[in-house]
């Protein structure tokens, strides 16, 4: 694997202060290393530098728009660099708000692109029925072909333009979803499995039928979104909304070693890891250090061990 690293220390998505520090802290937990340890080339493009935006006055419940805009646009950019280059693009975030520019800039390389958006939210909140205002709970509103004439034009957003479809998106580990984020799941048939149905078929299962539902047709590259949160908050709590009742550490694994032996591992984002909501120590490196496995697994990591091809016995 040829892996193009890009940190994305943003926070302006949502409240909740500390999440900028994410990129850092899973590096510092020896990520590069790691991966170069599993036989992949790793470079690194460091991290985004976000300049302030003054007069970023909210666009009716929506917080701090054009800061949010401008940093997507400037990560855009990185990622469509970074697949030009011919990496796997891995963006550390940061809010998940950064899931928009990750995803346009990918797209503006792999036009086929599909996404597997694992996390306890579905993000899919429009600038019209978002409870919060927070961008980071409405990420996928603005990617999404058929909810395009829904979407206000919003100062900060004027360069970005769906790109994918409905029909081109798995859901898994949702268990937080408002009243109107579930409606726009129904109304457009997207597949989702919440945690009822992880429970109910098992994550072997809903990994098959995820693959199932994404290759249905062709074979094509997975943008892989993957909000800390969707593991329960007893292995990830150190995150902005954590919710009870989420993946256990071996789903959440083995959601990426199967995303791993498709060999279409195109992106992948690693959100929401947030130092200053960890209440101790322990609680913050079970975070990170989650964070940095489910990395690594996505790009070789087996649980069963391995060894180089050309390895000898000593
Ligand atoms: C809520 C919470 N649905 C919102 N979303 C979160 O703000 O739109 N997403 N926490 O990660
Ligand atoms: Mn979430
Ligand atoms: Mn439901
Ligand atoms: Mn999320």
């Amino acid at each position: 694997h040829s892996v193009g690293i890009i940190g994305a220390p943003f926070w302006k998505g949502q409240r909740r202060d500390g999440v900028e520090k994410g990129p850092d802290l899973i590096r510092d937990a020896g990520l590069v290393d790691k991966l170069k340890g599993q036989g992949c080339l790793v470079r690194d493009y460091g991290n985004l530098k976000f300049g302030d935006v003054p007069d970023d006055e909210s666009f009716g419940k929506v917080q701090r728009p054009r800061a949010v805009g401008r940093a997507n646009k400037q990560l855009a950019d990185t990622v469509h660099t970074i697949k030009n280059d011919g990496h796997t693009c891995v963006m550390l975030g940061g809010d998940h708000s950064m899931a928009i520019g990750s995803i346009l800039g990918h797209a503006a390389s792999k036009k086929d692109l599909c996404v597997v958006w694992v996390d306890a939210h579905a993000d899919i909140n429009t600038p019209l029925t978002t409870p919060t205002g927070n961008i980071h709970g409405q990420p996928m509103s603005y990617l999404i072909k058929e909810l395009h004439s829904k979407i206000p034009a919003i100062p900060g957003f004027s360069w970005i333009k769906p790109c994918i479809s409905a029909q081109d998106i798995v859901y898994i580990g949702l268990r937080d979803v408002d009243p109107e984020e579930h409606y726009i799941l129904k109304y457009l048939g997207i597949k989702s499995f919440s945690m009822t149905e992880v429970d109910h078929l098992g994550i072997t299962r809903v990994m098959e039928e995820t693959c199932d539902h994404i290759f249905s047709k062709v074979k094509r590259p997975i943008h892989l979104s993957y909000d800390i949160d969707a593991l329960d908050p007893s292995v990830s709590p150190a995150t902005g909304t954590p919710v009870v009742g989420g993946l256990t550490y071996r789903e959440g694994i083995y959601i990426t070693e199967q995303i791993c032996q498709t060999g279409l591992l195109s992106a992948l984002d690693m959100v929401e890891v947030n130092p200053k909501l960890g209440r101790t120590e322990a609680e913050v490196s079970s975070t990170v250090n989650t964070a940095v496995d489910l990395v690594l697994s996505c790009f070789g990591r087996v649980r069963g061990g391995s060894h180089a091809p050309d390895y000898c016995m000593p």
